[in-house]
């Protein structure tokens, strides 16, 4: 059986533990072939050809698209999966009460049964990688042992791949291991396995997205989170984008919305005419890896090297950016075909032409009772093709954050944007931040869930060490960024979404940027500061006086009802859950009756 000793020759790393570690992994999964990546683009071509041949990938119209193609996913195989997501800490207590848990042990019995002979027949690719800036101190490198050349093609856009990783790493055994078999993509013998203490990740059943590419949320959120309260940094679910005024003043914040809440959209926001002369820049979309600094700010680079961006809502219309990353070098999954050989997506500038064919293959029309592209489809772009890149994506130190945003999609209560009154309110803020579900996750779509700091189905550990390790965060960082709270989904009696949203949003970016250096008003009110009528710009924008009250109303009653709401997740988390944010839920509470008169 060929295993890498046995082609010790070619080898690309002499690093010893990497070696016996792939002869492990290859003794078990038995491949016919072990093939180290380089990540050049003469493998890449060779790879494609290889995910063509196979019917893995479907080449599109190359002078539309060059470079692009279409992956097309097993139906059952299209999103995240919560419920078969494990963190396989020695005692449950480590998990904690939002994570599933797994003893390790029993763990690796199955995952060593399923695994067994898995990769026969098959070639087992050997993927380095690099999250973060190459030569970062905050940067990690991943070895995946992968039998998909999806995975493969899609990690090379989505993170720095190959041989600059093997440099990296060098003959060091600081790596995270990530194993990966597609085994027969059966929801039955499919497991996301985390285990934090190895430094381990190790996934079966799943081809799909944060299951399968293990830099991602397994490595740079579940793994990443557990190294940061380790090392004393934090890994967050946050997009990081700058901002630019005519004068030439760059500001940098982070914001963390749930999955398929806008931070894609956010990160790469195009600012409206009123706002000529200003410039946002993208750093990241999805990630931050945030660090005290030598100077007391907080810096943060962007771990990743793409966008596994969402598709559908997607259009030159809401997100110009994005559409210019996705216009090569793209890999798309489950997504609507058109028949010249372009893909098509519901929300798209334009309707999909006749003979268009529906995420699996089907033909579709725009009567069908089903969608062309499925709601969780998605593009994999290089971050390189983002016409409103950030030039300090690569800078090894990071970009200065002076605001930290959570977001949810919440249709009541939440206002346009919330600034916390200190770091405890913030903090709170984040642990208690409601969502809809997404189709982003299987389950059901449109229930309002509890997602602390967009991390619940991300963070490594124990919740409420989770909150305590953000608290604690305040002694290390003398100039902590301001922390604020916006929601663009909040719904009038209709309906009807009452703050238009996209690239509006710079005018509520420009509030919290002028708050966070304070140079603008802002008016108190019991759960923290929002803007009066004229501190936001609204000028240029058709919005009614009535609408933008009730985007930005704060009701206490029902700041009540959240409160109160609130208080069943606190006790969720049990022992853990630190005492100073139920004494500020139980703080908030008394002050709106104590402003209530009661
Ligand atoms: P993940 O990649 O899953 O983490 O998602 P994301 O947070 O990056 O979300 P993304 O920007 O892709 O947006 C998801 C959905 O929200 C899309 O359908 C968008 O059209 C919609 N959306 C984004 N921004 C806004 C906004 O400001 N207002 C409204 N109403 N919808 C928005
Ligand atoms: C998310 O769900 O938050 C994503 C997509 O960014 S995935 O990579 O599948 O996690
Ligand atoms: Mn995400």
């Amino acid at each position: 059986m060929p295993t890498s000793s046995t082609q010790s020759a070619k080898l690309p790393s002499k690093n010893k533990a990497l070696l016996n570690w792939v002869d492990e992994v290859a003794l078990l999964t038995k491949p016919d072939r072990v093939v180290w990546c380089d990540g050049s683009e003469k493998e890449k071509d060779r790879f494609t050809k290889e995910a063509v041949d196979a019917g893995v990938l479907i080449q599109l119209n190359q002078k539309k698209r060059p470079g692009c193609y279409l992956h097309r996913s097993n139906p059952n195989d299209v999103a995240r999966v919560e419920h078969l997501t494990f963190i396989c800490t020695p005692t449950q207590q480590e998990a904690g009460p939002t994570n599933k848990w797994m003893a390790p042990d029993e763990a690796k019995q199955k995952l060593v049964q399923l695994c067994d002979g898995a990769m026969r027949g098959r070639t087992m690719y050997v993927v380095p990688y690099v999250m973060g800036p190459l030569g970062s101190p905050s940067s990690k490198v991943g070895i995946e042992l992968t039998d998909s050349v999806y995975v493969v093609l899609n990690m090379r856009i989505m993170t720095r791949m190959g041989k600059p990783a093997l440099d990296m790493l060098g003959d060091s055994g600081a790596f995270n291991r990530g194993i990966h078999c597609l085994l027969d993509v059966n929801p039955e013998r499919r497991y996301i396995t985390h285990f934090p203490q190895e430094n381990l990740i190790w996934s079966v059943g799943s081809g799909y997205g944060g299951n399968a590419l293990l830099g991602k949320k397994c490595l740079a959120l579940r793994i990443g989170s557990y190294l940061a309260k380790r090392e004393g940094w934090l890994a967050e679910h946050m997009l990081i984008l700058g901002v630019e005024s005519p004068e030439g003043q760059k500001t940098y914040v982070a914001a963390a919305f749930p999955s398929a809440c806008g931070k894609t959209n956010f990160a790469m926001m195009l600012p409206p005419h009123r706002f000529d002369g200003w410039k946002v820049f993208t750093v990241g979309d999805d990630i931050a890896w945030l660090r005290p600094g030598p100077d007391g700010r907080l810096w943060a680079i962007n771990p990743e090297n793409g966008y596994f961006g969402v598709a559908p809502g997607t259009s030159y219309k809401s997100n110009s950016s994005a559409m210019k990353s996705i216009e090569k070098n793209t890999l798309f999954t489950n997504v609507a075909l058109t028949p010249d050989g372009d893909i098509w997506w519901e929300g798209m500038d334009n309707p999909a032409p006749a003979g268009t064919v529906d995420w699996q293959g089907r033909p579709w029309t725009k009567d069908s009772t089903e969608k062309g592209a499925h709601p969780n489809s998605r593009f994999t772009a290089p971050m390189a093709n983002n016409p409103v890149l950030s030039k300090h994506v690569d800078d090894p130190e990071g970009v200065p954050i002076s605001a930290i945003i959570f977001g949810g999609r919440r249709a009541t209560t939440v206002p346009l944007v919330l600034q916390s009154v200190n770091w405890v309110h913030g903090v709170y803020m984040g642990a208690t931040m409601g969502s809809e579900t997404t189709a982003a996750a299987t389950g059901a779509v449109g229930v309002v869930r509890r997602d602390p700091m967009a991390m619940l189905p991300f963070c490594g550990y124990n919740m409420g060490d989770y909150f305590q390790h953000w608290l604690a965060m305040r002694a290390k960082v003398k100039y902590p960024p301001r922390i604020f709270m916006v929601n663009w989904f909040r719904k009038a009696k209709d309906g009807k979404f009452l703050w238009p949203g996209y690239g509006e949003n710079m005018r509520v970016l420009k509030w919290i940027i002028d708050r966070a250096m304070v140079r603008t008003g802002g008016e108190e009110t019991p759960v923290g500061w929002v803007p009066r009528e004229g501190d936001i710009d609204l000028s240029g924008l058709d919005i009614s006086s009535e609408a933008f009250k009730a985007a930005t109303a704060v009701d206490l009653n029902e700041w009540k009802q959240e409160l109160t709401s609130t208080k069943e997740f606190f006790d969720s988390i049990g022992a853990t859950m630190p005492a100073a944010l139920k004494l500020q839920r139980e703080l908030l509470l008394s002050v709106i009756d104590a402003v209530q008169g009661k």
